[in-house]
């Protein structure tokens, strides 16, 4: 790993939001790939982070710091993992599930849905049914509906949301894609999902092949 991009995770660990942004820009002046800043120096670490608190090493407070520091160090990267988009594909309404505050991952797959080419509305996180619900009434040319879950705790949750799509008259309309840490493609298929994807790359191309695009 680059000196500069061992910077980046080390401050992401420290949770320097100030420093990270810096640290980032300076992985990027050096040459480094910024994929390889993303998930060497920004998800790697969150992951240190999530074995720390696992071990009682560090408190929520401090993971959230963490997660603060990968926030501003992805602003910085945004510009050079995703192109302007062009919104071409059509509508998405992605939403972290109900009961779950984990957004990290999420505006990932955000970003880069968006930079293949949909026009995304992010709901944010802890987002009922029924905003979901309205959100499509409002944009009925939606052609996605994505939704994240990262606590196994959310998995009920994501499944009741996911139900609560395949009852409404518009799911013919819709494809149903679903992501996050403990979500895996056999619950996907259990709660009736049309798609399922492990980190935003792939969501990215989910998205394309939902719409019949790629
Ligand atoms: Co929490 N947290 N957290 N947390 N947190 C985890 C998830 C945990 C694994 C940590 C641990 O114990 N090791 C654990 C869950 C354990 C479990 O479920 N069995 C946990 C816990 C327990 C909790 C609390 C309950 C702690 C407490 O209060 N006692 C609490 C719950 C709050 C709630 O949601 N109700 C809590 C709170 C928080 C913070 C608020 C402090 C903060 C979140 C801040 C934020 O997101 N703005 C936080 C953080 C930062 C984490 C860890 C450390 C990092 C998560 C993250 O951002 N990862 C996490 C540990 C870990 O993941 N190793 C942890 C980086 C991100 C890029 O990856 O989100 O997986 P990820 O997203 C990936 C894929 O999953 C996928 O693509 C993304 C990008 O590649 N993906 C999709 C995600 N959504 C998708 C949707 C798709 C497709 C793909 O389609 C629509």
């Amino acid at each position: 790993m680059s000196a500069e991009i061992e910077e980046v995770k080390s401050l992401v660990i420290k949770g320097s939001a100030k420093k990270v942004a810096k640290a980032v820009q300076a992985a990027l002046d050096a040459g480094c790939d910024p994929t390889e800043i993303l998930n060497v120096g920004m998800v790697e670490a969150m992951s240190e982070v999530g074995a720390l608190f696992s071990k009682n090493e560090i408190f929520v407070s401090e993971m959230l710091v963490a997660a603060r520091a990968m926030k501003k160090g992805v602003e910085v990267l945004k510009p050079h993992l995703a192109a302007g988009s062009t919104g071409a594909l059509g509508k998405v309404i992605i939403a972290t599930v109900k009961n779950d505050l984990h957004d990290i991952g999420k505006n990932l797959v955000s970003m880069m849905i968006e930079s293949a080419g949909f026009e995304v509305i992010d709901l944010g996180i802890d987002v009922p049914i029924a905003t979901i619900i309205d959100c499509y009434h409002q944009n009925p040319d939606t052609k996605i509906i994505g939704l994240s879950a990262l606590l196994t705790t959310t998995m009920p949750d994501l499944r009741e949301t996911v139900d609560a799509l395949n009852h409404e008259d518009f799911r013919r309309n819709i494809k149903i894609m679903v992501g996050g840490a403990p979500i895996t493609q056999e619950f996907a298929d259990e709660i009736g999902a049309d798609g399922y994807s492990a980190d935003a790359a792939e969501a990215a191309v989910l998205a394309k092949k939902l719409v019949g695009a790629a």
